[in-house]
């Protein structure tokens, strides 16, 4: 039996906020890594095709009862000029998350989250990758790093496999979704959570188009 496909793209019709420029006077190593152009606040990216960047999209209800297999490769969250890279991420539960830093600085990596176990941990300069996983669902969960105040991730712990974050046209595709009725619901860091229910049959592909207003 062929999975389902819901697809479609979240866009924006609202005024987007002009980047700010991020002060990294305070630690001038960090400065340095962007080479005389200063880094931008990201926490809202409109596309050239008036579509949001960096939404989370998933299904939030209405898959069967099953335990998903659990991926083996870990997903990336790397420090890379005193900012987070992606900014958004997702993984299923218990599923790595592997964090690196590319910096010539120390990062303190630190989630926030409300379900989960917080916790947080120095990573130096040259450090190897640290693996971390969670072990509940949660969306989302912040992550902060303690010695630059300005960084910030989120990260989409989902105990399923059917989740996307869109990029830089704004699109989304979840697949392999048994045939079934669900909630699917956006989330964006400054506009919030937005949710769309949306029936799909075997092998079948249904859109679903979101609007933040902004
Ligand atoms: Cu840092």
């Amino acid at each position: 039996m062929n999975g389902g496909t819901i697809g479609g793209r979240v866009s924006f019709t609202g005024v987007a906020p002009p980047p700010k420029t991020i002060d990294m006077s305070a630690n001038p190593q960090c400065e340095r890594t962007h080479r005389g152009q200063p880094a931008k606040t990201e926490d809202v990216i409109v596309n050239s095709n008036a579509t949001l960047r960096n939404v989370f999209v998933w299904v939030k209800s209405g898959l069967p009862a099953r335990n998903w297999a659990i991926p083996s490769t870990p997903v990336t969250l790397d420090q890379q000029t005193c900012m987070y890279r992606p900014r958004v991420i997702g993984v299923m539960v218990g599923q790595n998350v592997q964090i690196t830093n590319s910096d010539p600085v120390n990062h303190n990596i630190h989630p926030v989250p409300e379900i989960n176990a917080e916790w947080n941990d120095m990573q130096s300069a040259g450090e190897g990758p640290k693996l971390r996983s969670f072990s509940r669902q949660e969306v989302m969960v912040p992550v902060k790093c303690n010695v630059h105040p300005w960084m910030r991730a989120y990260i989409g712990v989902v105990a399923h496999p059917f989740f996307a974050i869109t990029g830089d046209d704004g699109s989304f595709t979840i697949k392999g979704l048994p045939p079934g009725t669900y909630i699917i619901q956006t989330w964006h860091e400054e506009y919030g959570t937005q949710e769309q229910q949306v029936t799909v049959g075997s092998g079948e592909t249904k859109a679903a188009e979101f609007i933040y207003k902004g």
